[in-house]
């Protein structure tokens, strides 16, 4: 086993790496930045090290100060979490050249996945399906013309060193193809590095669903099913669940298989998401993300595998501890990301400080956070705080069951996005499973539901005998106590 693990992260997910390394035994060490001085995962870890200003290329993106931190304090492994360096390969190779080892796949791998279009080619060639487009990076309009004729319009033009839909242009007909090439080059090369593009056929409200991959450095790989993250706003996802409501067992044994074998093709080693594109009843591969994901809990809540666990059983040189005959789908389990941000205002984020928090708890809820009463959000990073995830027998049970849930949640100090989840959980579309990228643009009714809900939640603060200055504070429990009068359940 690795004996001391540095945790290259901050929030939630720091706090999630090192609850495996307690349970596993292994000392975990934090590096923070000066605004998260207070933070939970500073005081959750075994030791901890500033290692600069507030500002993350100044602290969680300063390779060489946390590879640093980790050679003074013998560390021999770091845990990357999800965003920051966990897709940098050369950060991952940095690592690897001082004999540390790094919890994911090896930087060659690695930079093979960031590039797009090699890993399109990647798993093209172990059969799994691709959108229909380019084969190569488009080399100059003809190119760019003769691809999108084939393949039919309209069709999109990304970033091959992308990721995550920056700098992607929809182009509905071939007038409009070349200057759109041009513009997404630019933005390519000016946010990515490199001016590099690909097309695909456009695929116009597909479903976003993902496979997690398990691969041991012995050649063995798995796959723990799928999650479902059609639900999101301009590339941030904001629920995601696992199964997919559309997803067959057969047709995910089908697809895990051949995603696996491909990731053990690649030399693919640790946890891993493979991306796809849902219409129609059919795949399409998007990219593969190289790293533990914000939304690996609905995983583990309907397999009971614990993934990072995995991730560092793997890079300790042990075997999968599972093999895919283990893997046991059961029930459904649904996440909301809870961000301090107001959906009243655009989804604007409202960092400041938490003066009440209270969890909610009760069979199949569990809250992963990185934050405490008392503690004050800091604005530099990202407003995610915490992650609610609930298990239920079905997927009707897990959306009653997080209404529930999103009802015993109490945070003041500022506005957070719960509304907008208790009302996606009332919305008949998304009861049904009727879901797609472009949900919550078509849903429009969801912010006259949010407004709805927040009044409503505020008269009845009013009635409680109570000082104004503790109406506030109390507004979400009068809400969950008498939560069913404010929303009637459609089905
Ligand atoms: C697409 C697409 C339609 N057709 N590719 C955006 C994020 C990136 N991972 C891929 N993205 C898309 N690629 C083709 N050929 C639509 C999207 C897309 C999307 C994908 C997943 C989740 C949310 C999305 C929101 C808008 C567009």
């Amino acid at each position: 086993m690795l004996k001391k693990i540095l945790v290259a992260n901050r929030g939630e997910i720091a706090v999630r790496v090192m609850r495996a390394c307690h349970e596993l035994g292994i000392p975990c060490v934090a590096v923070y930045s000066e605004a998260d001085r207070d933070a939970l995962f500073v005081k959750y870890a075994d030791e901890a090290h500033c290692i600069g200003p507030a500002p993350a290329s100044q602290s969680y993106l300063n390779i060489e100060k946390i590879i640093q931190t980790a050679l003074e304090n013998g560390a021999d492994a770091v845990h990357p979490g999800y965003g920051f360096l966990a897709e940098n390969s050369d950060f991952a190779a940095a690592v690897e050249d001082e004999g540390v080892k790094f919890i994911g796949p090896s930087s060659k791998v690695m930079a093979l996945m960031g590039d797009k279009v090699a890993a399109r080619s990647v798993m093209s060639k172990s059969g799994v399906p691709v959108v229909p487009g380019t084969e190569d990076c488009i080399t100059d309009s003809g190119h760019a013309m003769k691809t999108a004729s084939e393949t039919g319009y309209p069709v999109i033009i990304k970033p091959s060193g992308g990721g995550g839909g920056i700098g992607m242009t929809v182009v509905n007909s071939e007038k409009e193809l070349v200057r759109a090439l041009e513009d997404t080059r630019t933005i390519a090369a000016n946010t990515f590095g490199t001016g590099d593009v690909y097309i695909e056929k456009y695929l116009p409200n597909p479903r976003h669903i993902e496979f997690q991959i398990l691969a041991d450095s012995y050649g063995n790989s798995i796959h723990l099913g799928e999650r479902e993250c059609s639900v999101q706003r301009r590339h941030q996802k904001l629920i995601e669940e696992s199964p997919s409501p559309v997803v067959k067992q057969k047709q995910r044994d089908e697809m895990g298989e051949l995603v696996a074998g491909a990731l053990r093709s690649a030399g693919y080693e640790g946890a891993g998401t493979v991306e796809f594109l849902y219409s129609e009843g059919e795949f399409y591969f998007l990219e593969v993300n190289a790293r533990i994901q914000v939304e690996h809990p609905v995983t583990e809540m309907v397999t009971g595998v614990d993934i990072v666990k995995e991730q560092i059983r793997i890079a300790s040189g042990l075997p999968l501890s599972i093999s895919q005959q283990d893997v046991q789908l059961r029930g459904s389990a649904i996440e909301c990301r809870i961000n301090a941000e107001d959906p009243l205002d655009d989804f604007a984020p409202t960092p400041g400080k938490l003066t009440v928090y209270h969890s909610p708890g009760g069979t199949g809820i569990r809250v992963d956070s990185g934050v405490y009463s008392g503690f004050t959000v800091p604005p530099y990073y990202d407003p995610m705080i915490s992650k609610l995830i609930v298990w239920g027998e079905n997927r009707d049970e897990a959306v009653i069951r997080m209404r529930r849930a999103l009802y015993e949640y109490v945070i003041a100090g500022f506005r957070t996005n719960i509304p907008f989840h208790k009302a996606v959980m009332n919305n008949p579309r998304f009861i049904k499973g009727e879901i797609g990228t472009h949900f919550i643009e078509e849903e429009t009714g969801l912010i006259e539901d949010i407004k709805t809900i927040l009044e409503k939640e505020k008269s009845l603060a009013d009635k409680l005998p109570l000082k104004t200055s503790q109406k506030a504070k109390v507004a979400a429990i009068a809400a969950g106590v008498v939560y069913q009068q404010i929303i009637s359940i459609k089905k």
